[in-house]
């Protein structure tokens, strides 16, 4: 980028444009205050929050677009491919969907059949201009032996509403591509989990077709030897594989300190490193990989600034918060100019 503003270093979406798609994930917000940035840099979007059921779908006959067609306009305008995220999930998710009329508990068809009308609905809006879909995002249990997280969908309809989703989402767009989506992907145990989850619905012929590895990543974990097991044990199952919401936070996980204004010395070299080493294992599998998406642009916004610890700053992306590349973008440009 130069003082006006224009931005002179080479496009991600150059550098990657035989490898997999580049993405973002945008709000209302950063399609303005990043639009140079994810102009020049990326040909794919998310919506970080507006596509999901609480913000699409309020109130039960209430559906809220204005958000998620401004986004979508965006994705339009700059001609830019776009993933939809998400259609199930326990968070993000309205307690109208899970009780009846009269403030019980929902029935298992109630629950089945509002899903249906919800997906056909949101899914079928978007038809033509969304390629993908996180159809369900996070049912895997973190710990234990549990392969399902507990829930409001499981507690009411068992299983099934997972491969339930996934048929509906396909009936209401057969061309859009149908990703399971999760994080710490990369731990060998939940890794297997969600190889497990995987393998049974398609042993069950539900339409699925990628794997979506959220890549919430940082300069301790995951080690780059379990990204290519995760890698390779996910695309043993022969579906396509997208990083979904890549980035690597500063912090440790369980490190909760708050009193850094800036990056220490060395954060920002090693954080180079690691996106390295990450991008390395990119090109290499590109064959699996179809697309790669940022949760952010640049790290003038980031969920992470919010999470694990509120308020704290967070440094993950390939742009720094004027939006001037950062050594990792360095480092990921070298390696694919080669
Ligand atoms: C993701 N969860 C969600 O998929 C996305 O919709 C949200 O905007 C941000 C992150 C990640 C997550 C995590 O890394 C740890 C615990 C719970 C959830």
């Amino acid at each position: 980028m130069n003082s006006t503003g224009t931005h002179t270093e080479q496009a991600l979406k150059d550098l990657f444009a035989q490898h997999f798609r580049i993405g973002a994930a945008v709000n209302p917000r950063t399609i303005r205050s990043q639009e140079l940035l994810l102009a020049h840099h990326f040909n794919s979007i998310t919506a970080e929050n507006e596509m999901k059921f609480v913000s699409v779908h309020p109130e039960e006959g209430v559906y809220t677009f204005e958000d998620a067609d401004l986004l979508a306009d965006f994705a339009g305008r700059h001609q830019m491919a776009m993933r939809g995220h998400t259609l199930v999930w326990h968070n993000q998710t309205p307690d109208w969907l899970f009780e009846d009329s009269q403030g019980r508990p929902a029935g298992k068809a109630l629950l089945l059949e509002r899903l249906r009308s919800h997906i056909d609905t949101v899914v079928g809006r978007y038809k033509g201009r969304l390629y993908a879909w996180d159809v369900v995002n996070e049912v895997i249990a973190d710990e234990g032996d549990a392969l399902l997280r507990p829930s409001k969908w499981l507690d009411i309809a068992g299983p099934e509403f997972i491969a339930r989703a996934f048929e509906y989402a396909h009936d209401a767009d057969p061309e859009a591509l149908l990703f399971y989506n999760d994080y710490n992907e990369s731990h060998p145990a939940k890794r297997d989990k969600i190889y497990a989850l995987v393998k049974s619905l398609l042993e069950q012929g539900a339409p699925i077709h990628g794997i979506g590895l959220q890549a919430h990543w940082n300069l301790f974990d995951p080690s780059l030897d379990d990204i290519r097991a995760a890698i390779e044990k996910y695309a043993s199952l022969g579906l396509q594989l997208q990083l979904t919401e890549l980035d690597v936070s500063v912090f440790r996980f369980d490190d909760r300190r708050a009193d850094l204004t800036s990056p220490e010395p060395g954060m920002l070299e090693r954080q180079a490193e690691l996106y390295e080493g990450v991008f390395g294992l990119l090109k290499e599998y590109h064959d699996v990989i179809s697309g790669v998406t940022f949760w952010g642009a640049a790290d003038d916004y980031t969920w992470l600034d919010g999470f694990p610890v509120r308020g704290r700053k967070n440094w993950p992306m390939l742009f720094d918060a004027q939006h001037r590349p950062k050594p990792a973008y360095d480092r990921i440009a070298a390696l694919f100019a080669e």
